[in-house]
């Protein structure tokens, strides 16, 4: 691991750190302490293409195991609902500084335990900032436990049925930007906005004519398998045309942003009246999520719990405090910038041994292979791969013909390998790799005697062979070099 890739560590203090906890770990229940050794070794030696993952520093994953956990503290810094929080305070009031700093936002909330969370906040602060403050001034009261009976009938009709508008499903948006599965799909009445056809690419005027037909109250942005930037002044024209509130969820590409890989336009944080994150994937820390907002917004983005949350889990706040201080350092600049170029690498060795990407490209972390041009669904792809020591998950592709259980694509991730100090000609390599794999994989038939969505066959030394180069490339760039963990 380079000082560009990867936070850098005393691997020997490490070494001891994690070696006395797993002892301590495995006096009580050994078979708990040996799966967490396993997941080292098994990390160690996957190719991991899985675009949502990272590997966090021993620092940021020695900061959660600690008495932090033991602590209630809701509420907020300086006014919890607990007493003897002044740690506490100390840790959360860093971690948002910390934030506040790295994306250049005037308020920033690290209590949301995931992006889920993160999201639910945005969208209960912008109903309570639109809905709610309104209802209180008409009402003539400053406090929602002065409003009478009849005050409250009203505000539970307000703010039912509101609309949101995010990116489609089925071309890269998330569950939690208003579809069914998830609570904001039951929560809002939901329309989507999808991409051009011919291009992949998000149509802006599409967009508007979108928004103006639906009046959405939220505009949301972001996405989790769309492989190019977004142009957020855009959104934001748009939002204000209509009058929404525009949320970036910039879970995904956070590192990008912190990073300054993502400036100008395509920095949501100045844009958006309220941007979540989670804080586990490009951005390298612990898992968990985050929300900044502008100012209009942090009184009522301060209110998540007990609004939606439950107590902030403090050991997780000091964690995101420290992975926050290694993103402001410029080493970490360099690495966003590697998890670009290397997706560009991957991309481009893709393409030129026949692969056909969602897009043509990328200018993210994310490249979307669509595998039917090997006669492959998503499924059968996906688990070619693993079996050759390749982990991706297989993604939807536009209109994709297998739906989103066997799908017709797999996404792929440059953030963590990266970590590990893999560049272009590692990417390169990957390539290839996959690739071969790819064309020596061939559908086998169901048990019914039809085509099984599936079912494949690979030959076992394609396979083999591919565990070998993977092998090769991940001893040449070891995870936690000088980590003496077995
Ligand atoms: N599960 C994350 C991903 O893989 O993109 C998003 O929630």
């Amino acid at each position: 691991m380079t000082a560009s890739s990867a936070a850098s560590f005393d691997a020997t203090a490490a070494s001891v750190a994690f070696r006395s906890a797993i002892e301590v770990i495995s006096a009580v229940e050994p078979r708990v302490a040996a799966a967490i050794t396993q997941e080292l070794a098994d990390q160690r030696t996957s190719l991991k293409l899985i675009a949502s993952e990272n590997y966090a520093s021993p620092a940021v994953l020695l900061t959660m195991g600690n008495w932090f956990s033991d602590k209630y503290a809701e509420g907020t810094v300086g006014h919890r609902f607990y007493a003897g929080c002044q740690n506490v305070d100390t840790v959360e009031a860093l971690a948002a500084e910390h934030a506040r700093e790295l994306f250049g936002a005037p308020y920033a909330y690290v209590q949301p335990h995931s992006g889920i969370d993160a999201n639910l906040v945005a969208f209960w602060s912008v109903l309570a900032q639109r809905l709610e403050a309104p209802a209180l001034v008409e009402a003539g009261v400053k406090n929602v436990n002065d409003l009478s009976e009849q005050d409250w009938t009203t505000l539970r009709r307000a703010f039912g049925d509101q609309r949101l508008l995010g990116m489609s499903l089925d071309v890269g948006g998330h569950l939690t930007h208003g579809f069914r599965p998830n609570i904001s799909g039951k929560m809002f009445t939901h329309a989507s906005y999808g991409t051009d056809p011919e291009t992949g690419l998000i149509d802006y005027d599409a967009v508007l004519a979108k928004a103006r037909q639906f009046r959405p109250l939220i505009l949301m942005a972001g996405y989790s398998a769309y492989p190019r930037k977004v142009n957020f002044a855009k959104m934001r024209e748009i939002a204000d045309e209509v009058g929404a509130t525009l949320i970036v969820d910039m879970a995904h590409f956070a590192g990008l942003v912190a990073g300054r890989v993502f400036t100008g336009d395509f920095d949501p944080v100045p844009f958006a009246h309220i941007t979540t994150t989670t804080t586990h994937k490009s951005l390298r820390g612990p898992r968990g999520g985050a929300v900044l907002a502008q100012a209009e917004f942090a009184e009522f983005v301060d209110k998540g719990c007990p609004m939606v949350l439950g107590g902030p889990l403090a050991h997780v706040m000091a964690a995101k405090a420290v992975a926050f201080a290694e993103a402001r350092t410029p080493a970490f600049a360099i690495y966003a910038q590697a998890v670009a170029d290397n997706a560009v690498s991957l991309a481009e060795g893709l393409k030129r041994r026949g692969g056909k990407l969602v897009t043509d490209g990328t200018e993210n972390h994310i490249v979307l292979l669509d595998v039917s041009s090997f006669g492959l669904t998503g499924r059968q792809a996906e688990s070619a791969l693993v079996d050759s020591g390749i982990v991706t998950n297989r993604n939807s592709v536009p209109q994709d013909p297998n739906g989103a259980w066997y799908t017709s694509g797999v996404r792929l991730g440059t953030p963590a390998l990266t970590s590990r100090g893999f560049g272009a000609a590692e990417f390169d390599r990957t390539a290839e790799l996959i690739v071969d794999v790819l064309s020596a994989a061939t559908p086998s038939s169901a048990a019914s005697g039809g085509v099984s969505k599936a079912k494949y066959d690979l030959p076992a030394a394609v396979a083999e062979k591919t565990q070998a180069a993977a092998a090769e490339m991940l001893d040449a760039n070891p995870l936690y070099p000088g980590l003496d963990i077995s």
